[in-house]
């Protein structure tokens, strides 16, 4: 999906067109995302693989008690996760190397409940290894997700439990190459195994996995990395408080750095939050994030997928979609077919740039004036059909814009395109890192953008005018 940078053109009209000194224009304004934050959004789409005991268990969350000899696949190839998970448009994957069950994907030296003791490869393989030396190898990153409840561990809930989980931490952010995310999730249903004791044990969420420490270990061992939390201290990305595929059509890309924060603020960000936290839609391909037979019929079909994307990165995230491995170490070839053809009608969506075809023109209102315009007028050289527009912000500069139109010049008059996708399809809020508008298709001359309340001097640096199949 190549998109031409206007960022030239629009600096160059910039410069003709406002009084405004380079300078200004230039400086960032709020928070901006670190390079990490910044690397890790261009990323747009990638991978999750559920797989451990549960696979063989049939549920979604292990009690913590279950044999580890369950773990059996017969035919484990990392090269077909691989494969499906490119062809799909993934840029990494993240392999949940612990669930909540407490069954390591590795052969970690700190317990015994791992795949040393199953039967697959007579106890002496490493899926961790396997796939990230396979993800290296294919070009894709890796990400690694340690689940912090750990319902297998005699100590969880005791401090000495933290000693445990940082050590596995070690383990697999020093062994196996670049990490590019790690993802803690924050879920804890309370009872579990726990060496025998078959108890309930709740956490103070805010204390007791003391993240602060943790993530300092963590920057330590991979500087690189973008840390993942729902729960504790503000980590680098955020979640958007539902796994149903779609965050919120205003999405700003900040959170305070302190305080809980609810459902519906992780859902839309903080406008004038004081960190950069940007969100992270993660979704299933299938209703379970485990593999289960009987949801075989109910994997997401390419229009879904679709609506997926547009309601995640065309609205300011990135995109975490998840494969569930089978039994048999595979992934299903509906799951890959399904993704394959979603990614096929992506790229064949923003194949051709209709914006490259036509003058830009971008005005800003006069100095003083009371609010942070712009007008972008796109005048095709004949009349064009098209149905999505994508915009872009210049998000190292800051997330600046709070407000803004499209209009559609058709047989002489101006119609505004409304966000077919949204509840609210006339207004449009923020743009961030990007945003896809989709329309019925229209056919038109010309096509004006209207930035009409932005924090500070809007910096679009990309526009994209397509049709979709
Ligand atoms: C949730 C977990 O409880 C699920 O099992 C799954 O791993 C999902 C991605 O996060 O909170």
């Amino acid at each position: 999906m190549k998109i031409k940078k206007l960022s030239f053109l629009c600096t160059l009209l910039l410069l003709l067109s406002c009084n405004t000194t380079m300078a200004e224009e230039t400086m960032p304004y709020g928070p901006t995302p670190t390079l990490q934050q910044l690397r890790w959004q261009q990323m747009e789409m990638y991978a999750f693989l559920h797989f451990s005991i549960n696979t063989y268990t049939d549920q979604e969350w292990g009690f913590g008690n279950e044999d580890a000899s369950l773990f059996n696949p017969t035919d484990l190839d990392v090269k077909q996760w691989v494969t499906t998970c490119k062809n799909a448009g993934m840029k990494g994957i993240i392999l949940t190397a612990k669930h909540h069950c407490g069954f390591c994907l590795w052969p970690s030296a700190y317990t015994d409940y791992s795949v040393k003791n199953s039967p697959w490869k007579d106890g002496k393989g490493d899926v961790v290894r396997e796939l990230s030396d396979e993800c290296h190898r294919q070009g894709l990153k890796f990400g690694v997700y340690l689940s912090p409840w750990d319902r297998h561990h005699p100590q969880y809930g005791h401090k000495e439990y933290i000693t445990y989980f940082r050590n596995q931490l070690h383990e697999l952010l020093t062994n196996y190459g670049d990490i590019f995310e790690v993802w803690f999730d924050g879920a804890n249903g309370g009872d579990g195994w726990y060496g025998g004791a078959n108890e309930k044990r709740k956490i103070d969420r805010t204390t007791y996995y003391e993240w602060a420490e943790t993530y300092r270990l963590v920057r330590q061992w991979q500087p690189d990395i973008c840390i993942w939390n729902d729960g504790g201290d503000r980590a680098d990305l955020r979640w958007v408080g539902t796994e149903a595929g779609y965050v919120g059509e205003t999405n700003w890309s900040l959170l305070d750095s302190l305080g809980q924060v609810g459902l519906d603020m992780l859902h839309h960000g903080k406008e004038n939050g004081n960190k950069w936290v940007p969100g992270e839609v993660d979704t299933s391909i299938r209703p379970g994030w485990f593999y289960h037979t009987n949801e075989d019929s109910k994997v997401k079909s390419v229009d879904t997928l679709l609506e997926t994307y547009y309601k995640s990165v065309g609205r300011n995230a990135n995109l975490l979609l998840n494969f569930p491995i089978m039994p048999n170490g595979r992934i299903n070839a509906i799951d890959s077919l399904n993704a394959a053809q979603f990614y096929h009608t992506l790229q064949k969506t923003f194949a051709i740039n209709l914006a490259e075809k036509a003058k830009v023109k971008t005005e800003f209102p006069k100095e003083n004036a009371d609010n942070n315009g712009s007008v972008t007028l796109l005048k095709f050289n004949k009349s064009t059909s098209f149905n999505r527009v994508l915009i872009q912000e210049d998000i190292a500069k800051g997330q600046r814009v709070q407000q803004f139109s499209i209009e559609a010049l058709v047989d002489g008059k101006w119609q505004t395109l409304d966000d077919q996708l949204s509840q609210q399809p006339a207004s449009l809020t923020t743009i961030g890192y990007k945003r896809i508008i989709c329309f019925p298709q229209v056919s038109a001359s010309q096509l004006r953008i209207t930035v009409i309340r932005a924090k500070a001097k809007p910096i679009i640096n990309t526009i994209g005018v397509f049709l979709a199949p």
